[in-house]
């Protein structure tokens, strides 16, 4: 069977490196691809009842009152316990919907009522304030697009490739739509002193998680305190009723359940920025407060685990930096040595997930695929040599490393350092 393919692919031919250009080849790849099935779709087994008749004949279901998807649909959130992944390599543009957000949690999902719900905001203010979800709701409000992603996500890169798929390997990541009002707008009702720079935010959960914000002036012009999640109330997994949002910071600094958040002058050191979320460097010293999630990218298709065949392929990704908008994204067909540039799809928005695409024909052969991401800063996404070199293979977090992708010749895709 390898054989036949390698054979195959032979006649159809393509290099692994040119772009596709010819119309007609498209469509007899498309129509192939269609034939095979492709590698990124996942059904289900619906319900008997589901697929019996012909929809033609008979009248469908009423409509109902809160919907879900088709039950033929499958992808799922795998789930650790205290986390879950999304399965980025089943998502179309680049927003998760929400019942597919990575989850983590440090002491479970609260069951909180909005009602009695409260937010203090104290410390270095010139007017201590509470304010119920009702009152936050009255103030002018912002919606924004911002990936999340936990600082642990895509860490067993510093181990060295596993044979794991895309989920397991970077789906600590998400996006959604935000809605809430400006952490600024709260701070001008509140007033604050001139002395104030970290903030403490608290979360009310069994974890009672603290972290200290830097009152940085990308924080003050984007943290959002968030009620809403694409379109809707925000997901008890997403911190119900209340998160707070800094967008582009590691996931972790993002509180969920938010209750209280006190100006001080100075880092609070709480456990979650000194025994961990702090990263071990070559030399045995700790990075702490490296807070800004770096610029990544990752082939989404083909992507780990799954299995093609010869023909048209549209390499799609994701990309994304905590610094700003990806400025642009590259693909590479022959692990690392030459670079070709991939179409963004609009809209291209700051510290929110990107989707780039590139079109190529596989003919069979062993290839390695790679995408790197250069941010609006020029930040480049680095090798996992260079981020190495640097970082040393110790650290639990930041990993940010350009994911290869090797293609055998039977079509089996796999994870491999390059
Ligand atoms: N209160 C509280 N906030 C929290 C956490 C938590 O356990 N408790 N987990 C943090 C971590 S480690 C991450 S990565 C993000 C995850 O956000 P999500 O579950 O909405 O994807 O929430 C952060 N906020
Ligand atoms: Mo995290």
């Amino acid at each position: 069977m390898d054989t036949d393919r390698a054979e195959e692919s032979g006649r159809h031919d393509g290099s692994t490196s040119a772009p596709l250009v010819d119309r007609r080849r498209f469509l007899a790849g498309s129509a192939a691809l269609i034939a095979q099935g492709s590698a990124t779709l996942v059904f289900g087994a619906a319900p008997a009842d589901v697929t019996e008749g012909d929809p033609m004949r008979t009248p469908g279901s009423p409509a109902r009152r809160y919907g879900d998807r088709s039950p033929f649909e499958a992808p799922v959130r795998l789930s650790g316990g205290s986390h879950s992944l999304t399965p980025l390599e089943h998502l179309h543009g680049i927003v998760t919907p929400s019942s597919l957000h990575f989850e983590r949690h440090h002491n479970g999902v609260p069951a909180i009522d909005p009602l009695r719900h409260r937010l203090l905001i104290h410390g270095l203010v010139d007017r201590p304030l509470i304010f119920t979800i009702h009152e936050l709701q009255r103030f002018p409000s912002v919606s924004r697009h911002a990936f999340i992603e936990c600082a642990g996500n895509s860490r067993s890169g510093w181990q060295g490739a596993q044979d794991l798929t895309l989920q397991e390997l970077h789906g600590l990541t998400s996006t959604s739509e935000w809605t809430g009002v400006k952490l600024s707008t709260l701070l001008e009702a509140t007033g604050v002193r001139p002395e104030a720079a970290w903030m403490l935010a608290e979360g009310s959960d069994a974890a009672g998680l603290t972290r200290s914000v830097p009152l940085t002036g990308d924080v003050l012009s984007e943290a959002v305190v968030c009620y809403g999640q694409n379109g809707e109330a925000l997901r008890p997994e997403q911190g119900y009723p209340l998160r707070l949002l800094l967008p582009g910071l590691e996931g972790n600094i993002n509180v969920k359940w938010l209750r209280r958040l006190k100006l001080g002058t100075a880092p609070f050191m709480t456990r979650w920025e000194t025994s961990k979320y702090t990263d071990l460097m070559p030399d045995g010293s700790a990075y702490q407060f490296s807070l800004v999630m770096e610029a990544k990218s990752v082939i989404t298709n083909p992507c780990g685990r799954q299995q093609i065949h010869p023909g048209f392929h549209e390499i799609r990704g994701l990309a994304w930096s905590g610094r700003g908008r990806v400025r642009k994204v590259e693909v590479s067909l022959d692990a690392g040595g030459t670079w070709q540039e991939a179409q963004l799809q609009e809209p291209v928005i700051s510290k929110c997930h990107t989707r780039f695409r590139f079109p190529w024909r596989w003919n069979g052969q062993e290839v390695i695929l790679q995408s790197r991401c250069v941010d609006d800063t020029g930040y480049r996404q680095p090798s996992r040599e260079a981020l190495v070199k640097v970082r040393g293979v110790h650290s639990n977090y930041h990993y940010n490393g350009i994911q290869s992708w090797k293609i055998d010749r039977d079509g089996l895709v796999r994870n491999v350092d390059a």
